[in-house]
């Protein structure tokens, strides 16, 4: 059963060090991470311990700017590794990274005490004593990764839990957060994340969310090994043939079709920072949950990050409303941070409708489940009358805000699309809908119309809104030429008149009195409306 650990510890106590004499690998390669030797982005290493389990290790930063890779780092992974400098005890992302790990329901892991070999066996006591405080339960390891000492013993504390540790699902649906993407020369673009629940394999067909483009996997590997099919608890990379690299980035998501789409609200059940146990202090009165949240907060979901309204419903629960959308599923933990790390909570609907009430969450709490926006149950997409007028008011408003020349808005990307639109009752129109019969409009735009009318002549006028051109062609006030300019229907007339059968373009010129440039223009245009044809260096007039 593979699982993923993840470190968790205050800047420069001892996490690279310590995965490196673990599994031999330095995960700090960015050249600013070399240089200033700490770590600033996620390192990957495989593990496999002398009892066979196979663990991924994602080492994380400790620095308190780096908190938000921390926390995508450590969403997904089934257990913790919190590293203590022997000699400094818990320190502030300590306290950080451990209420991040418990906000996230990660539950089984190890301490380490680190740099042994540089203090006193009483230090060592101490730093034990701490330790076994702050995470009731953990086993704790002394280890140096100078001398080596507790290596193994840590090995075995983490085949210990991984043992007792819950496992993966891997019979859900797909679902992979990317966290880093990069070209393959002769493979393409390489995506990688934890796989959090399912399983990957070539061939697969997958959506990237929240883009809602489908993609197939050509190949998966598994640390570098290739692999017919990945599982839940791996770390993986994942080849997209025909997808750019710039098309992924950090927080993306790919999962099954049809099981996740993206959403911009959430409803939570709000999770308590456990303050008084995280600081060691004694045991207080639980917080509130929620206790007091900041109404904007930084929403950290996957390796997903946006700023989110916190709207309160009663003491225990919260719609966040969200400024980027994110892929989500119920019972999914989020966390919540403003400047620190400040609460966090747990998905009880990934897409609520935008007004809910206290007693929606309770029973959302209790375990009922709703159906708000689409959701495919037996093959068949179904919604709610609610969520479907939701839609139909956010796409009137944004015909109301569109050009009033093309007053449609783009067909939703998403996959209920086809399922959805006809019941929308807007006219489809190519790739996008209007309102029934709606016809193009000059509305407050007449005034510039009539400007550019009036600027036209035989000379082409260029025209800086392609829209409006077609529109006033549409309307026989203009007629196009070339790219992007325009003459009056009276010039197109007048030259139409001057053409005679075998005319060249030197005689068309001077039998209109204009520039060889702007003949030619003309000249174009006639063949393009099919009143002539170009035989060698003369035009004739076709007849119909
Ligand atoms: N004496 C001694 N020093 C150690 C040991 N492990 C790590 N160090 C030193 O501690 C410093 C920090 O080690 P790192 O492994 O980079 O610490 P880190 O926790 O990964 O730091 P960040 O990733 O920046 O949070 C380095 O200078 C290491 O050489 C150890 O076992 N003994
Ligand atoms: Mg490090």
């Amino acid at each position: 059963m593979p699982l993923t650990v993840g470190t968790a510890g205050h800047i420069d106590h001892g996490k690279t060090a310590l995965v490196e004499a673990l599994t031999g690998k330095n995960t700090d390669r960015l050249p600013e991470e070399l240089a200033r030797g700490i770590s600033i982005d996620l390192g990957y290493a495989p593990l496999e311990l002398p009892d066979g389990t196979s663990l991924s290790v994602v080492d994380v930063p400790g620095h308190e700017r780096f908190v938000r890779t921390m926390v995508a780092g450590a969403s997904g992974i089934d257990l913790f590794l919190l590293v203590i400098d022997a000699g400094e005890g818990a320190r502030p992302q300590t306290h950080e990274h451990l209420a991040i790990l418990r906000l996230l329901g990660i539950e089984h892991g190890v301490v380490a005490l680190t740099k042994a070999d540089a203090v006193e066996e009483e230090m060592l006591e101490l730093a034990r004593m701490e330790a076994e405080e702050l995470v009731p339960g953990a086993p704790v390891v002394s280890t140096s990764a100078r001398t080596g000492v507790g290596i193994d013993e840590l090995r075995a504390a983490l085949a210990e839990v991984a043992a007792r540790g819950t496992r993966p699902d891997t019979v859900g649906p797909a679902r992979l957060h990317v966290d880093r993407s990069f070209t393959l020369r002769g493979i393409g673009t390489v995506t990688t994340g934890t796989l959090w629940s399912g399983t990957i394999g070539e061939g697969d067909e997958l959506r990237l969310e929240p883009r809602g483009r489908t993609v197939r996997v050509r190949s998966v590997q598994v640390h570098d090994r290739p692999v017919e099919r990945a599982e839940a608890g791996q770390r993986v990379a994942v080849s997209l043939p025909g997808v750019e690299r710039q098309e992924l980035r950090r927080g993306d998501v790919l999962v099954t079709p049809g099981t996740a789409g993206p959403s911009f609200r959430l409803d939570v059940a709000l999770e308590p920072l456990e303050a008084g146990r995280a600081r060691g202090e004694a045991a207080g009165a639980r917080p509130r949950a929620g206790g007091e949240l900041p109404p904007r907060v930084m929403l950290h979901h996957g390796t997903a990050e946006t700023t989110a309204r916190v709207v309160r419903a009663g003491d225990r629960f919260a719609q966040l409303r969200l400024s980027r959308p994110v892929v989500a599923a119920r019972g999914d933990r989020v966390v919540l941070r403003a400047g620190t790390t400040v609460g966090g909570g747990m998905v009880l609907d990934p897409a609520p409708p935008r007004h809910s009430d206290l007693a929606r969450f309770e029973a959302l709490d209790r375990g009922e489940t709703f159906v708000h926006a689409p959701v495919r149950v037996d093959g068949e997409w179904r919604w709610s009358q609610e969520w479907l007028d939701e839609l139909r008011g956010d796409l009137d408003a944004a015909i109301d805000a569109a050009d009033p020349l093309d007053p449609g808005v783009p067909v939703p990307a998403a996959e209920w699309a086809k399922a959805v639109v006809p019941q929308l009752g807007f006219e489809l129109r190519g790739a996008k809908l209007y309102r029934p019969g709606a016809a193009a409009e000059l509305g407050e735009r007449e005034e510039e119309a009539a400007a550019l009318q009036a600027d036209l002549g035989l000379e082409p006028v260029s025209i800086e809104d392609p829209a409006l051109a077609r529109y006033l062609e549409e309307q026989g006030r203009l007629v196009r030429v070339g790219d992007g300019f325009a003459i009056s229907p009276a010039a197109y007339a007048q030259a139409r008149a001057v053409l005679a059968d075998g005319i060249t373009l030197a005689q068309f010129r001077d039998a209109l009195g204009v520039g060889r440039k702007t003949a030619q223009l003309y000249l174009e245009r006639f063949d393009a409306d099919g009143v002539t044809r170009r035989v060698g260096d003369a035009r004739v007039l076709r007849r119909r």
